[in-house]
């Protein structure tokens, strides 16, 4: 199995946006390792989003992600990294297709409330880095009925 980052960025966690996107994943058949609600400052933001650093949009997503809490997942299944970004749609919500998340509650590329994993090192650097305590260990008794 596959696990990936998701994280509700500050504005989908004020827009009230938690249950329903928590919803998406757990209907789909994936397995929740780890939940916490989180404020993370600068400096962590800027080392999550380290690759982006050159970019001239840089300063304002860390200050986005910076602004409020956010909330920081670990989502466990078949393909997931893959799976996850379908659900959340692309990073321009206006390109993003109607039935994703930021396809249905986005507008604006610099509030597009969710973030994925976009590989499964990635993954691995990103849940190392959010969750140093460690993530659940347990499986969903419903597995048999998802997986054949
Ligand atoms: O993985 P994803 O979140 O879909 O996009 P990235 O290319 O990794 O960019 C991270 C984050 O940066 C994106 O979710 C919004 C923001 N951003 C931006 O504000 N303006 C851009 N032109 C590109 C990305
Ligand atoms: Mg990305």
């Amino acid at each position: 199995m596959e696990q990936t980052f998701i994280m509700i960025k500050p504005d989908g966690v004020q827009r009230g946006l938690i249950g329903e996107i928590i919803s998406r994943f757990e209907k789909k058949g994936f397995t929740l390792k780890g939940l916490k609600l989180v404020s993370v400052d600068q400096s962590f933001a800027e080392k999550h989003y380290a690759d982006l650093s050159a970019k001239p949009f840089f300063a304002g997503l860390v200050e986005y992600i910076v602004s409020g809490p956010v909330v920081a997942m670990v989502w466990d299944g078949k393909d997931v990294v893959k799976t996850g970004r379908t659900i959340i749609g692309a990073t321009n919500p206006s390109a993003s297709a109607p039935g994703t998340i930021r396809g249905d509650y986005a507008i604006d590329i610099g509030r597009n409330i969710i973030h994925g994993s976009d590989s499964v090192e990635n993954a691995r650097k990103e849940i190392a880095l959010w969750f140093p305590e460690g993530i659940a260990e347990w499986q969903s008794s419903l597995h048999s009925w998802i997986y054949e």
